[in-house]
C-alpha cells in the first residue's frame, strides 16, 4: 500500500479523553474513531490489526477442532426468560421492541442462543462432542465504557461453546479450550496468564480468566513468578490426549485475580509473589446443565436415557486484544507490533520523494517485496524525514527500510528494526536477499 493513498489519519497531538496507553496511540496511530460512547469505528489501520488477531483465534479454534459458525447480533428476549438471565442481567443488556412490539435484545454473549439451535437439531449422542464457536459483535451497556476499546460497550468477541454427555467429556473440551487460549495468546507475543476466576452473569463452578499483565490493566492480580517463565505447548499437541496433565502444571502455581486473592491464605512467600495488575483478554467457563435443562438441549443417550448436556463456554475478547497487545508492546515514539499481527510487516520510506534515483530504488523494492508475499507501506509522499519517521515510528510496523540519496550513492538501503536492535546498511542485492528469506524463500 502506498502511504500517499492510506487513509490514516495520524494525530501529532495526545488526545486529552484518552487516559491509557493503548487508547492514545489507537487514536494517533489512525487506528480508530470514537463513533459515541464505547462505540469505535475501524479505520483501516486498525482494521488490518483486527483482522490478523481475529485470523489467530480462528486458526488456533479450528485446530483444536472447534467449528465456525456465524449467530446474529439481535436475539429475541423470549429464549433469555427461558433461562431467566432476562432480567438477571440488568441494565447492561440493550434491550429492543421491534414494530410488532416483539421485544428483541443486542446479544452481550449467545448462551441461549447456541443451547436453542442444539435443542432443536441435536438427537443423538453420537454428534458429541460438540464444540461451536463464532466471532461476533457484543453489546454490553457498560456504565464506564472506558479505556477506548479495551472496555467497550460493542465490542468483538470470539465465544464458543462446548457440548457433552458427561462430566469426564465436558472437562475434556475445556481443557482444550484452556490449552487453545495458551497457545493463541503466546501467538500474539503475549504472555497471558489463567487464573481461577469468578463465573459472574455466565454462571457454572469452574473458571478460568486469560490475564496479560501490564502495568495498566483494569485489576490487581497475584501469582507465583514461576508462571511468568512457563512453556507453553507447541503445534505437536495432540488435542485427544489427556490434557489434564499440562492443565495441572499451570494450575499447580498460585495465580489469582484481585477478587479471588486473600493476602492471609496466600500460599506462595512473598519474594516470590508477583503483584502486578492485569487485562483480562479470555475467560472459560464450566456450567453444567445450567442452560441446557431450561432450554431442553436433551439428548438420548447410549443406555436410551435422556441427559441434559454438559457445557460449557469460551471468551476472547478480539477487539480487547488490539488494545491488550499495544498496552504490553509499545515506547516513548508509540506502537511495536509483534510480526503477527503487525498492520504491514515491512514500513519503506523513501527519504527523497521526486528524486529519480531515490524514486526508481523505492518503487523497485516496493515491487520486489510485494511479489514475495510480505506486506508493505511504502511512503511515497512528499514530506520531511522526520515527520515520515516520526510516523513510522508511531504506527509501530516491525521493520523499516530506508531509501535515501545519500546511501543510494553507495548502492545502500538501511534496515531497521521497530523493537530496536542496530540498524543495518545493506545493499540492494542483500535487501532483497532478506525480503526472500523473511518470505520464506
Ligand atoms: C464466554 C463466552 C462470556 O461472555 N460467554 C460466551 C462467556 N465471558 S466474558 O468474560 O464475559 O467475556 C469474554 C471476553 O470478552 C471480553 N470482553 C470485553 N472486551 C471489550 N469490552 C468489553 N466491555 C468487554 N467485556 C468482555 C473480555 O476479554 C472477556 O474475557
Amino acid at each position: 500500500m502506498r502511504r500517499s493513498r492510506l487513509f490514516l489519519p495520524t494525530l501529532r497531538e495526545t488526545p486529552a479523553e484518552a487516559q491509557i496507553v493503548s487508547h492514545r496511540l489507537m487514536l494517533r496511530a489512525g487506528m480508530v474513531r470514537q463513533a459515541s460512547a464505547g462505540i469505535y469505528s475501524w479505520l483501516p489501520l486498525g482494521l488490518r490489526v483486527l483482522k490478523r488477531v481475529e485470523q489467530i483465534v480462528r486458526e488456533e479454534q479450528d485446530a483444536s477442532g472447534a467449528q465456525e459458525i456465524l449467530m446474529p447480533t439481535i436475539q429475541s428476549a423470549d429464549l433469555w426468560r427461558k433461562s431467566g438471565r432476562y432480567e438477571d442481567y440488568g441494565k447492561e443488556m440493550l434491550r429492543i421492541r421491534d414494530r410488532h412490539d416483539r421485544d428483541l435484545l443486542y446479544g452481550p454473549t449467545n448462551e441461549e442462543l447456541i443451547t436453542d439451535i442444539l435443542a432443536s437439531d441435536l438427537s443423538s449422542y453420537r454428534d458429541l462432542p460438540l464444540n461451536l464457536y463464532h466471532i461476533q459483535w457484543k453489546f454490553r451497556d457498560e456504565v464506564r465504557p472506558r479505556f477506548g476499546v479495551m472496555r467497550g460497550r460493542e465490542f468483538l468477541m470470539k465465544d464458543n461453546y462446548s457440548f457433552d454427555l458427561d462430566f469426564a467429556a465436558a472437562r475434556h473440551s475445556y481443557n482444550k479450550m484452556f490449552v487453545a487460549y495458551l497457545r493463541t495468546f503466546k501467538r500474539m507475543g503475549l504472555k497471558a496468564i489463567p487464573m481461577r476466576a469468578d463465573t459472574g452473569p455466565i454462571g457454572g463452578d469452574l473458571s478460568h480468566e486469560f490475564v496479560v499483565l501490564a502495568d495498566t490493566g483494569e485489576s490487581a492480580v497475584f501469582c507465583d513468578k514461576a508462571l511468568l517463565e512457563m512453556d507453553v505447548p507447541g503445534a505437536e499437541l495432540d488435542y485427544d490426549a489427556d490434557l489434564q496433565p499440562v492443565i495441572d502444571k499451570w494450575t499447580a502455581y498460585y495465580a489469582a485475580t484481585d477478587d479471588m486473592h486473600v493476602a492471609d491464605k496466600c500460599p506462595v512467600g512473598e519474594d516470590q509473589l508477583v503483584t502486578a495488575r492485569g487485562i483480562e483478554v479470555g475467560h472459560i467457563f464450566y456450567f453444567g446443565t445450567k442452560y441446557s435443562e431450561p432450554l431442553g438441549a436433551v439428548v438420548q443417550g447410549p443406555d436410551g436415557k435422556r441427559v441434559a448436556l454438559e457445557m460449557g463456554s469460551y471468551g476472547i475478547g478480539v477487539s480487547r486484544l488490539a488494545g491488550a497487545i499495544i498496552e504490553a508492546s509499545h515506547d516513548d515514539k508509540g506502537i511495536i507490533w509483534p510480526e503477527s499481527v503487525a498492520p504491514y510487516l515491512i514500513g519503506l520510506v523513501n527519504l527523497k520523494s521526486g528524486d529519480r534515483d531515490c524514486d526508481t530504488a523505492g518503487d523497485d523494492l516496493y515491487g520486489f517485496i510485494q511479489r514475495a508475499g510480505l506486506s508493505v507501506l511504502y511512503d511515497d509522499r512528499n514530506e520531511r524525514a522526520g515527520g515520515k519517521f516520526a510516523d513510522m515510528e508511531l504506527i509501530g510496523l516491525p521493520w523499516r527500510i530506508t531509501i535515501g540519496p545519500r546511501g543510494l550513492k553507495n548502492g545502500k538501503v538501511e534496515l531497521q528494526p521497530r523493537a530496536g536492535g542496530a540498524t543495518d546498511e545493506l545493499s540492494l542485492d542483500e535487501i532483497r536477499n532478506w525480503i526472500t528469506a523473511k518470505a520464506g524463500g
